[in-house]
């Protein structure tokens, strides 16, 4: 046979080049310029072992093209996950504000959200403990309105200046690259430690909202102090509040480690399967409405991004809800290209004088052309505003939209006279357009911060405060954690003499934790803070908890000879709670149950540990309890369950595998016998809805 001929049989039989014929011309491969190709598999050579030639034009514009496919990922908030969906008015609000999105009842407008890590690369785990963003596009009737949120009320610093350097901190070291995606070393406590305005981020960064269960149950918060100006041109100020309605749920510190390594897709996975699934999640928006009078008497300056109102000083009105129904269609397209900025506002929402806010609106823009790598990329179908969009700008990289006509400016008296004919293109409205509101202006040009900035703890002392004592303990590990991956003494003890002003307990905890034998002097404040802020329930994620198992996942864990009655009656229990269920088998292919069927399996047992599901069932055959005693994937998924205080359905055959995983005799309220079938899972389930059995947490394993 000629080599050729040999070639082409060799490629056959591996489903080679010839193996998918097009289905028809619309199927027809094609360069970019258009021209059909004939031939995917093969660089042209001089003969078939012969050297590549540089003449195929084919081959080097594909290699051209996937050379540049990379654009820079975002400096900050690299790692994120956009969705698309809509919000809609519940409730107008023409007293505060002149937006057309806030006038009329039941108007609908299409959004895209995109949720992020804040220190992490683009392709770092999800469930690293940090911020999280929650950015959302509104295309309005006016144009986009941009939220550019975080999951966290609070900033770290006042001053949009220090925030190279607080990322700079936070991000792998400069000479070794690591460690990513955490906060757990040197550099960042160094910075933190000698920012004391961080004190009170510290505090939530420090609790279970920095390892949200999923995107679906976190809050989120505009931060900063913004402006509702209405029809009359009154003002308002207003802070913007994002809650979900499956309610807040964390995972614990253990199971987040574990998760990074099991899944590090964890959170976009259950964004996409709800969404995918029609589970679709929903957020209210709430309002803070005040005025220069509360501003005024207010403990702290509204203008201080480290600082909250107390929804229990102001209640939080809600107005509308967003509903996110559709999964991108590409990400590249939609996540990666989305630019979101904090001047994307519309007419009846303006910017107050927040030093932080003010920094933000320079840099979001110059990091889109950075990153997008031109000034048109309002012009990309994901920025693009959904309502007509006139200027006389044009040209550019990538213009896309280019308009016809000879008049490219203005004033221009096109249109009337001898140019009647030809259209002047767009003027400016007073009546419909942007007005900033006209804040009063004074004072010396100056670098200084203001002395109505300088409270940095007393609010601090608050979150620590209205926290439940399992949360408490929780931020009390989490500091524990961090500082103790911190070498240098001398920040530890830094931050623990920060920490005692905010409460001595904590502080103590935390130094017996990091094996401090003295508690070390108190770090000097800039004012006295002040001890006797009330409570604020709202503050706390396990005092605003769901009550419901509703949007969440159970596992539940078969195997050769389970209860066909019990798996069917768990599923339907999770299923008539708005739950997901998952099977768990030693095989993916599934097991044999008692009536003799055969249940395919979602995961195999290594594949599914038990800190992906918010509560599991380990339901087994007689036999197969013993058998999956001695094995170590079943020995970790019951003991996991158990060390992260979860709800745990069982059978009396698994006595074994939880003797052997050291749980057996410490079977607590936490632990359901379900084989008696329907009734005793559906109370399982609905005691789920508690989420976690707390009273576990201080038992020690074996
Ligand atoms: Fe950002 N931030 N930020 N930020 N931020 C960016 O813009 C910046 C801050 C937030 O999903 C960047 O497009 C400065 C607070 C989110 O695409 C950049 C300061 C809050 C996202 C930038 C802050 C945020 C960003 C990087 C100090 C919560 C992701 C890429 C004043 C209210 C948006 C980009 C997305 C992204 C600058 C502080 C939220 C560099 C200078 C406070 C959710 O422009």
């Amino acid at each position: 046979m000629e080599q050729a001929d040999m070639a082409k049989e060799f490629e056959l039989s591996e489903g080679g080049a010839n193996h998918q014929k097009p289905q028809d011309d619309d199927h027809v491969m094609t360069t970019a310029q258009g021209h059909p190709v004939a031939d995917d598999q093969n660089w042209l050579s001089a003969g078939p072992r012969g050297p590549q030639l540089l003449e195929d034009q084919i081959a080097r514009e594909k290699i051209f093209h996937f050379d540049h496919e990379r654009i820079p990922e975002r400096v900050v908030h690299a790692r994120g996950y956009g969705v698309h969906g809509h919000f809609e008015l519940k409730k107008a609000i023409p007293q505060y504000s002149r937006a057309a999105i806030f006038n009329q009842e039941g108007v609908k407008v299409p959004t895209f959200t995109r949720f992020s890590t804040v220190a992490g690369n683009k392709g770092s785990p999800d469930l690293a403990r940090d911020v999280r963003g929650f950015a959302t596009k509104f295309y309005t009737s006016e144009g986009n309105w941009d939220l550019v949120g975080n999951n966290i009320p609070v900033f770290f610093i006042q001053d949009a200046i220090k925030f190279p350097d607080l990322i700079h901190a936070a991000k792998p070291a400069p000479d070794r690259g690591f460690p990513q995606a955490q906060t757990a070393h040197d550099n960042f406590w160094d910075f933190i430690s000698l920012s004391p305005e961080a004190m009170n981020m510290v505090m939530w960064i420090m609790s279970d909202r920095t390892i949200p269960r999923s995107f679906r149950f976190m809050e989120g918060f505009g931060v900063h102090t913004f402006r509702l100006v209405n029809a009359e041109g009154k003002a308002h100020f207003v802070k913007f509040h994002w809650k979900p309605s499956l309610g807040l749920q964390s995972v614990v510190w253990n199971e987040a480690l574990k998760v990074n390594g099991m899944d590090p897709d964890f959170h976009r996975r259950d964004m996409w399967d709800a969404i995918d699934a029609g589970d679709y999640p929903q957020w209210d928006l709430g309002i803070q409405v005040f005025d220069e009078e509360f501003a005024e008497k207010f403990e702290f300056d509204v203008l201080d991004a480290t600082k909250i109102i107390p929804e229990e000083q102001v209640p939080v009105e809600i107005i509308g809800t967003l509903t996110l129904d559709a999964n991108v269609d590409n990400f590249f397209a939609e996540t990666e290209q989305v630019a979101f900025c904090t001047q994307n506002i519309v007419p009846g929402i303006d910017h107050s004088d927040d030093p932080l806010l003010q920094g933000r609106n320079f840099s979001y823009l110059d990091t889109q052309l950075k990153r997008l790598g031109g000034p048109n990329f309002t012009h990309l179908p994901i920025n693009a505003p959904k309502c007509p969009v006139r200027h006389f700008q044009q040209d550019g990289h990538m213009a896309m939209h280019n308009p016809k006509g000879r008049v490219n400016y203005e004033p221009n008296s096109w249109g009337s006279g001898d140019g009647a004919d030809v259209d002047p293109g767009p003027r400016a409205s007073a009546e419909r357009g942007f007005q900033s509101y006209p804040a009063e202006i004074s004072g010396a040009k100056v670098r200084e911060r203001s002395p109505t900035f300088a409270d940095h703890y007393s609010q601090a002392r608050q979150f620590y405060i209205s926290q439940t004592p399992v949360e408490q303990t929780h931020m009390g590990n989490a500091l524990t954690f961090e500082l103790s991956k911190v070498q240098r003494m001398d920040i530890r003890k830094r931050m623990v003499g920060h920490l005692r002003h905010i409460d001595e307990g904590l502080a103590q905890d935390v130094a017996d934790g990091i094996g401090l034998t003295e508690l070390p002097d108190k770090v000097p404040f800039a004012r006295k803070p002040i001890t006797d802020l009330p409570e604020s329930p709202a503050l706390s994620i396990l005092k605003n908890g769901p009550d419901s198992f509703k949007g969440r996942k159970l596992g539940i864990y078969i195997a050769e000879g389970t209860d066909a009655d019990v798996v069917k009656a768990l599923q339907q229990a999770a299923k008539d709670a708005g739950a997901m269920a998952e099977i768990i088998a030693p095989h993916v292919a599934g097991a044999k149950l008692s009536d003799g069927n055969m249940m395919e399996a979602d995961e195999k047992i290594d594949g599914g540990p038990s800190v992906v599901y918010d509560a599991v069932a380990v339901v087994m055959g007689e036999d197969s309890g013993k058998r999956y005693a001695e094995d170590k994937p079943s020995i970790d998924f019951v003991n996991d369950a158990f060390a992260h205080a979860k709800f745990v359905a069982y059978v009396p055959a698994v006595q074994p595998l939880f003797e052997n995983a050291g749980v057996w005799s410490r079977r607590d309220d936490g632990f359901f016998d379900v084989s008696s079938g329907k009734d005793a899972a559906a109370s399982f389930i609905e005691t789920c809805g508690k989420l976690r059995f707390w009273d576990r947490e201080s038992v020690k394993l074996d």
